[in-house]
């Protein structure tokens, strides 16, 4: 049986994941890695002075897990930057957070070249590869390049942004370019995949195939939507655990003449917490008959505190909800109860099970899994309603869930309202509708289906040997790609981006030139500031740019007047624009 390699940002050790550990991702992850036995690759969240390139590495319940140490100033351009100030609000529909740097690029193209070089010393020739999320988009391009021919898929947990909003990021081909470079691509839903499915036809001109494949860049890949799960067996036994009771009488005991109304996330705008207490407050403003009967507890924990965004959302926070227990509160009543914390999953689960309303309302998530896990808690008895924003993966799915417009206050507020008077019978029939959907689509269906779309996949021709790269000459670079044109281009990026930033673009040598073998080059030259020129050819015969280099010699190349790339006859587009 081949080995499973789970690759991803961060690796929580799966005999930690069911304690008070955040993030859906490790959550899933940890499950599935249980199931197989496998590697799982990823930063180990430390930091050295210098990349060492050394892994750790050690064995637990039949896991081989796997870290890396990165140095700050990856964390800071690839993580802090380039994913989470740069793809995660783009992703998220947050185009006004965006910041792009180029530093950002390169640290993010740096790290995924490290996490390749690492990785490939792991992988043996049958493993599958599974990549997560959007920290590692290249990852799959590097290991290519490296001459890797293994499966390899790729998760997304994040939305896929609709296309006009995805083309505001510099070198967005680029970016999608390297996930042609995976055999698989699995989204959350099917509206996300539509989105991907959008670009490849509008900005692509690529093609989509009735058979769950798509084209474009000359090469084919398998696409799928498989919305994630929870461990819906486990959270039951959860459920059960005597540390979820306690929970559970707890929560019950503070709120014996009040209905409890939850919500719990991870501090994020994404998240659309500041949108929700305006909609509690509206909820209390307009029906005081509730005041003092119900109390909203919101348990959300700290994240990505590095990030300034996320500093100034936890301040707006902070005031919004003082603001409002300031104006309802009462001697023995806090209407809005707002905890900074992180919680075992078995305290999360009791108290999930009090709750009269589990209040989930992200301005966009990819699935959302509290929203899973506040319905698996509920008392099949006598369960609590789910208000779920439209928004989220999720809603694709649980649509016995009374859905919601997260951006209108009053929407959220008759929710909540519907949702505390509703009738018994129309509870239980919404809540065995929902249960039904999570016990079918648990995370075990999520993972053995992604596993089983990726081994039948049909494998494609992938590029076997890396780029070779010589210096032929004071100012030139010779780069030779069996992947052509686009192999060669991204290797001159990765020259250029570790200590220049004026790459100009690609050329194909044109028959006729003074160069015999008409080999692939990369040529660099000193413009007229005495900053690094570069100039990169790809091999004709190999699917290269139309453009040829008008038949100029090399020579005379390097002595071109810097910005004279109309002279030069270069194609590329946006190529060196970032
Ligand atoms: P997240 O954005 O982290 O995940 P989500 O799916 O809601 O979002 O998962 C959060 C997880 O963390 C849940 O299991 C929850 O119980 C836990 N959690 C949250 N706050 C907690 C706290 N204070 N204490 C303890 N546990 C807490 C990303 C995507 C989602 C996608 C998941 C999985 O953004 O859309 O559903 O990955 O793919």
């Amino acid at each position: 049986m081949s080995r499973l390699v789970v690759v991803s940002n961060r690796v929580a050790m799966p005999e930690n994941a069911g304690s008070a550990s955040v993030g859906g991702l490790t959550m899933a992850l940890a499950a599935a890695l249980q199931q197989y036995r496998g590697v799982w690759f990823g930063w180990s969240g430390d930091t050295t002075p210098t990349f060492t390139g050394e892994t750790h590495v050690r064995e637990t319940g039949g896991v081989t897990i796997a870290t890396i140490d990165l140095e700050a100033q990856d964390v800071q351009e690839y993580y802090n930057g380039y994913a989470n100030t740069v793809l995660w609000p783009l992703f998220h529909y947050r185009i006004d957070l965006t910041e792009y740097e180029r530093a950002f690029g390169e640290g993010y193209a740096r790290v995924n070249s490290r996490f390749a070089e690492t990785l490939q010393s792991l992988v043996r020739p049958d493993d599958m590869i599974w990549v997560h999320d959007y920290h590692l988009i290249p990852l799959a391009q590097e290991l290519r390049q490296r001459g890797l021919k293994n499966r390899i898929g790729f998760f997304l947990h994040i939305p896929w942004p609709a296309c006009q909003l995805l083309t505001t990021l510099p070198r967005h081909q680029e970016l999608v370019e390297a996930l042609f470079a995976y055999d698989l691509l699995g989204f959350q839903t099917q509206d996300w995949l539509n989105a991907f499915n959008g670009y490849v036809t509008d900005e692509l001109d690529g093609k989509i195939h009735g058979d769950g494949y798509v084209s474009a860049f000359g090469r084919t890949v398998r696409v799928g939507a498989f919305p994630i799960g929870i461990d819906a067996d486990n959270f039951a036994q959860i459920v059960q655990s005597p540390a979820a009771a306690k929970s559970y009488d707890q929560a019950a005991a503070t709120n014996v003449y009040r209905d409890l109304i939850m919500g719990v996330d991870r501090i994020d705008y994404s998240k659309g917490l500041e949108e929700r207490f305006a909609a509690y407050d509206q909820f209390l403003q307009t029906h005081p008959e509730f005041r003092e009967r119900v109390t909203y507890l919101q348990i959300a924990q700290t994240s990505r505190s590095e990030v300034e965004t996320y500093q100034d959302i936890r301040t707006r926070l902070d005031g919004v909800a003082g603001r409002i227990n300031a104006a309802y509160g009462t001697l023995d009543w806090t209407p809005l109860r707002y905890v900074n914390r992180a919680y075992g999953r078995d305290f999360l689960a009791g108290v999930y099970r009090a709750a009269k309303i589990g209040l989930v309302t992200p301005l966009r998530d990819g699935m959302n899994l509290v929203a899973k896990e506040y319905v698996a808690a509920q008392n099949p008895r006598n369960p609590g309603v789910l208000v779920l924003s439209r928004f989220a993966g999720a809603a694709r799915q649980m649509k016995a869930a009374l859905i919601v417009n997260p951006y209108s206050r009053e929407d959220v507020a008759d929710a909540i309202k519907r949702g505390l008077t509703m009738p018994q019978p129309e509870r239980r029939q919404r809540w065995e509708a929902l249960m039904t959907g999570i016990e079918t689509d648990d995370v075990s269906t999520w993972r053995d289906s992604f596993v089983a779309a990726l081994k039948a996949c049909r494998p494609q021709a992938h590029p076997v040997s890396a780029p070779t790269i010589a210096t032929a000459g004071a100012n030139e670079t010779v780069i030779r790609s069996p992947a052509g044109r686009r192999g060669v281009e991204a290797q001159a990026r990765r020259c250029d981006a570790g200590h220049h930033r004026n790459f100009v673009g690609v050329a194909n040598i044109p028959a006729g030139a003074d160069r015999a073998d008409d080999r692939p080059i990369f040529a660099a030259d000193k413009d007229a500031a005495g900053r690094r020129r570069h100039v990169a050819a790809a091999h004709r015969e190999q699917g290269g740019v139309e453009e040829g280099l008008g038949g100029r010699p090399l020579g005379e190349l390097a002595a071109a007047e810097p910005h004279a790339e109309g002279a030069l006859g270069l194609g590329g587009g946006d190529v060196g624009s970032e």
